[in-house]
């Protein structure tokens, strides 16, 4: 699972992978998927032996492949060493391999146990589980408020809620996944670049949303559109405004749901038809109301500085309209809470993903 966490950020839409092999109680050989394209964990673990694997154990966090896609089946690989034992994570939900990789194994004779820390490594591909079965990008909701729930003061300011330490992390997290999303009145307050200023780290594409198309030929994002690929989403901007965008290098998309705003739900459709498995959501309160509603989000973290601003007309990180009931609130399921800096970060799976998309046992 250490391995596999090394190819975080680089593999997508792929999975992140990693294996071992093990012989007499030694490891003799180990290896992780680095880089969509590239070999499979499993043939990298045999790329490092420096010995004989006939007869060891090979101990992998997804099950291998059996298909030819970009590189061959690891299953083949596997046979060809002679290891005798594969221990298995996670199920690989993917249609072309979905137990049929460990299936092929047995067959051929190979020793097969499943579900070996599976939920543990599961954990390690809730992205590619979710692109593969659904096709849309997985999408992760953050933001970053006080003890009393404000993500700026009652002036607007927002400049710093969390310590450096925090900031950090967020520019690991637009690393590590495919996409970034902000609503224009987040762009319009804050000029934002949404890009990662971290050495040997990669930046997403950014998505705007959009509706009538009021982001301003000066701002950051326009000035970089050709460093960084921006597409800007929008449901009633005219044609004339978005030919300028186009100028700039942006890609302007018209997903309109009818009543003047941006379909969420579409804009995932043509999102995870581009290839896109996986967006941080950067709201703010309007876009992430809206995206709660349209129930494309699939996962929220929360990073929470030990300050507090108070005032009635600070904002909040989900604004628009809310539900009338707490029965009616969204449920989240708490998977993971750690401490930043000074600050505390929350991660929360929606309910319904946590049902809906793991492969069954
Ligand atoms: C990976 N890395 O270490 C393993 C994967 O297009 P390909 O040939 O790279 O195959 C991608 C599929 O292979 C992927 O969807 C998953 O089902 C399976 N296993 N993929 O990228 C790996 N073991
Ligand atoms: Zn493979």
């Amino acid at each position: 699972m250490e391995l596999a966490k090394r190819g975080r950020g680089w593999t997508n839409p792929n999975p992140v992978v990693g294996a071992v092999i093990m012989k007499d109680g030694r490891i003799i050989g180990e290896g992780y998927h680095a880089r969509f394209g590239g070999l499979h964990a499993e043939r990298n673990a045999i790329a490092s032996l420096r010995e004989s694997a006939r007869g060891a154990a090979m101990y992998v966090t997804l099950e291998p492949c059996c298909h030819y896609g970009k590189t061959p089946p690891c299953t083949e690989a596997i046979l060809e060493q002679g290891i005798g034992r594969v221990v298995i994570g996670s199920r690989d939900p993917n249609p072309k391999v979905a137990g049929k990789g460990a299936a092929l194994l047995r067959e051929a004779g190979v020793e097969v146990e499943e579900d070996f820390l599976r939920k543990e490594c599961d954990q390690l591909n809730p992205v590619f589980f979710h692109y593969i079965t659904k096709g849309t990008p997985y999408v992760v909701m953050k933001y970053a408020m006080t003890l009393d729930g404000k993500i700026a003061t009652c002036t607007g300011a927002s400049k710093w809620i969390t310590g450096e330490k925090a900031r950090e992390r967020v520019h690991c997290l637009r690393h590590q996944y495919m996409g970034i999303m902000a609503g224009i009145g987040t762009v319009l307050a804050d000029d934002p670049l949404l890009n990662v200023r971290l050495e040997g780290k990669k930046s997403p594409v950014r998505i705007i949303c959009d509706s009538r198309l009021r982001l301003p030929k000066d701002s950051r994002i326009c000035r970089t559109a050709r460093e960084y690929p921006t597409i800007v989403a929008h449901a009633a901007g005219n044609q004339e405004t978005a030919a300028c965008l186009e100028e700039l290098g942006i890609r302007v998309v018209a997903v309109p749901d009818g009543a003047g705003r941006v379909d969420l739900k579409k804009l995932m459709e043509f999102l995870g038809r581009q290839g896109l498995d996986s967006i941080l959501l950067e709201g703010g309160g309007e876009l992430n109301e809206s995206a709660l509603q349209a129930g494309i989000v699939q996962e929220v973290k929360v990073f929470v500085a030990p300050k507090i601003f108070g005032g009635s007309g600070a904002k909040t990180p989900v604004t628009g309209k809310g539900v009338a009931l707490p029965g009616e609130a969204r449920l989240f399921s708490l998977e993971a809470m750690s401490q930043v800096g000074e600050d505390l970060l929350l991660e929360y799976r929606a309910r319904e993903e946590e049902q809906g998309c793991l492969p069954e046992s």
